[in-house]
């Protein structure tokens, strides 16, 4: 083993210290910059989130004694329009509990709307040709982008800046 003198341990203990000091340092900056710029992300985010889908509208097409197409899958908000193109009056009638639908006779040429605001699957028919079945399942709104794991990040790694700070770096 290598004889230090005193005077050289301390010198390394400084030297140390100084290290030590500036990692902390690096280390609270770069959280500190995650963390402002996750908030930022998640800030911008979370409007675009929110306003990124609008209700839509389906269509389903009355015609050759059929609903096309016969299974819709929608999110809830959404509108669907049944356009009879036949030259028969034809009805969009629920064959569920929910009785969600109920068109009433639908002449050529003639339309029903109906708005679907819960989740699952709504089951119909015609009421004058009961053969004609169709199904509309509704399903929740999926984010396209969620900005919570953003925010959560930018709070997480402002937090740990902070407390890397806070031991007197
Ligand atoms: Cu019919």
């Amino acid at each position: 083993m290598a004889w230090i003198s005193t005077q050289e341990r301390q010198e390394g203990a400084i030297i140390y210290r100084t290290l030590k000091k500036r990692t902390n340092e690096n280390v609270a900056v770069i959280l500190g910059v995650v963390g402002l710029l996750s908030l930022v992300v998640g800030a911008v985010a979370l409007p675009v989130m929110l306003g990124a889908r609008g209700a839509a509208t389906s269509n389903v097409n009355i015609s050759g004694f059929a609903f096309v197409p016969q299974n819709l899958l929608i999110e809830v908000g959404d509108t669907v329009i049944w356009t009879n193109n036949d030259g028969t009056t034809h009805t969009v009638t629920s064959t569920d509990l929910t009785g969600e639908l109920d068109s009433g006779n639908i002449g050529n040429g003639g339309t029903y709307s109906h708005v679907f605001n819960a989740v699952g699957t709504f089951t119909y028919r015609c009421e004058l040709h009961t053969g004609m079945t169709g199904s509309v399942s509704v399903e929740n709104v999926i984010p396209e982008f969620s900005s919570v794991p953003f925010v959560f990040l930018g709070i997480l790694a402002l937090v740990l800046g902070l407390m890397v700070v806070r031991r007197r770096i």
